[in-house]
């Protein structure tokens, strides 16, 4: 009997199926950012990365043009298992010669990434970039009281809307379009109702724009605090809830957005309860909205078993958020989207029904020891089956080296 084979039989005998398991998981679809490889640069301008997110670390090899950038996205995908999505942001918009602001964008400018998408045959998702741009004023955007910067993000969030709808219909996957501003202040403010008014105000005008709902679905994200943004932030998470809420549009959380001691993994209950749709930002702080590496860690594993054991893969949007240029980014990107999956996996092996059994029954001695049992079964063999289907190599790091060797490091 092979390693699988016997695996599945310890977890057989838990009443827990293996095979369904791994059907499953090749099911999910993850949305991978493209940030990752070239440090949230972009190619719309030479404006250094704002909006109190920072990339640290000088790594060689990061990505310097659009066909850099699609090598090593090629590179990463052929290393990752599963179905994926390609996550872009508005700044990645490929002019050849046609440039066009922020408020200006068309699809021509993307027709590269649709291309792109097409050929692999995978979906598109989008993000209007309210940073890294002249427009941004005082470290305002949509919330801006200088009338024609804010209009002019508006005009950027309405010209995405319809950049999104685009990708849905030349791809055929539907597109997440996720709204995020830095807006905030480092310190007290005198006046934290009106930044939000005109917030409010800001997305009633962008989500005007028409749409096909049934394809394009607009998210907001919110957060606590940003680096010089240390005071206030106008996107909170009440704000973005309630609107969310009220707009009917599908709130999305990052994991990093929250106070310390706060879990999206004990969030997401409460926002199924309430909305068909939600949308997640994977992610890894380190005492900050660091966006470390993603790790097969305890908060990922729970945000993935609240996924799984509330049947929601099918209501919940998963996307990776994270950048690091401390280590090689492509493979950043591979350890960190597989560990979503594998915290996926993990979870549709862990004896669900038994262990809400228990805690109706207020068993929780039996509880405690059924759940650290589950922890230490056979994960690892039943995982380098899902590699084996899915035909990628277990072993990335030797793969990624080489590309290193003979591609990264020639950029100088
Ligand atoms: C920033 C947000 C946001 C960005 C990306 C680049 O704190 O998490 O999602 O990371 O839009
Ligand atoms: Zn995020």
């Amino acid at each position: 009997m092979n390693r699988f084979e016997s695996a599945k039989e310890i977890y057989s005998a838990l009443g827990i199926d293996a095979e369904a398991a791994l059907a499953k998981l090749a099911d999910v679809t993850v949305s991978v950012h493209c940030w990752q490889g070239d440090d949230v640069g972009g190619f719309d301008g030479d404006d250094a990365l704002s909006g109190g997110i920072q990339t640290t670390g000088n790594y060689p090899g990061k990505a310097r043009t659009p066909d850099e950038l699609m090598a090593d996205i090629d590179k990463a995908f052929s290393l990752i298992p599963g179905k994926k999505k390609l996550n872009l942001h508005a700044c990645y918009a490929i002019f050849d010669g046609n440039r066009a602001d922020r408020d200006a964008l068309k699809p021509e400018h993307f027709a590269k990434w649709v291309e792109y998408a097409k050929a692999r045959n995978i979906g598109i998702d989008f993000n209007p970039t309210f940073f890294s741009h002249a427009m941004v004023k005082d470290g305002l955007t949509l919330s801006s009281p200088d009338e024609e910067v804010r209009k002019f993000w508006v005009e950027h969030g309405k010209r995405c809307v319809e950049l999104s709808d685009y990708f849905a219909k030349e791809t055929g996957y539907p597109c997440v379009m996720n709204i995020w501003i830095p807006d905030g202040y480092k310190d007290i403010p005198a006046d934290r109702l009106s930044p939000r008014l005109r917030f409010k105000k800001s997305l009633d005008e962008i989500l005007a724009t028409p749409y096909d709902k049934s394809r394009v679905f607009i998210t907001l994200e919110s957060k606590v605090f940003g680096i010089g943004l240390e005071s206030y932030t106008v996107g909170s998470a009440e704000f973005c809830l309630s609107y969310s809420t009220k707009a009917g549009i599908v709130p999305l959380m990052d994991n990093g957005h929250y106070h310390p001691t706060e879990l999206v993994s004990d969030k997401i209950s409460s926002l199924l309860a309430f909305n068909e749709k939600i949308a997640l930002h994977i992610t890894r702080g380190v005492r900050w909205d660091s966006d470390h590496v993603v790790l097969f860690d305890d908060e990922t594993k729970e945000i993935a078993k609240e996924i799984v054991r509330n049947d929601a893969l099918d209501r919940v949007f998963i996307a990776t958020d994270y950048f690091d240029a401390s280590i090689n980014r492509i493979s950043a990107w591979v350890t960190g989207v597989r560990n979503v999956q594998k915290a996926l996996l993990f979870a549709m092996l862990q004896p669900d029904a038994k262990m809400k059994q228990l805690q109706d029954k207020a068993d929780f001695t039996s509880l405690m020891v059924l759940s650290e049992e589950a922890k230490t079964l056979h994960f690892g063999d039943i995982w380098a089956e899902f590699l084996n289907r899915q035909k990628v190599e277990s072993d990335y790091l030797n793969i990624i080296k080489e590309y290193e060797e003979k591609v990264l490091v020639n950029r100088k």
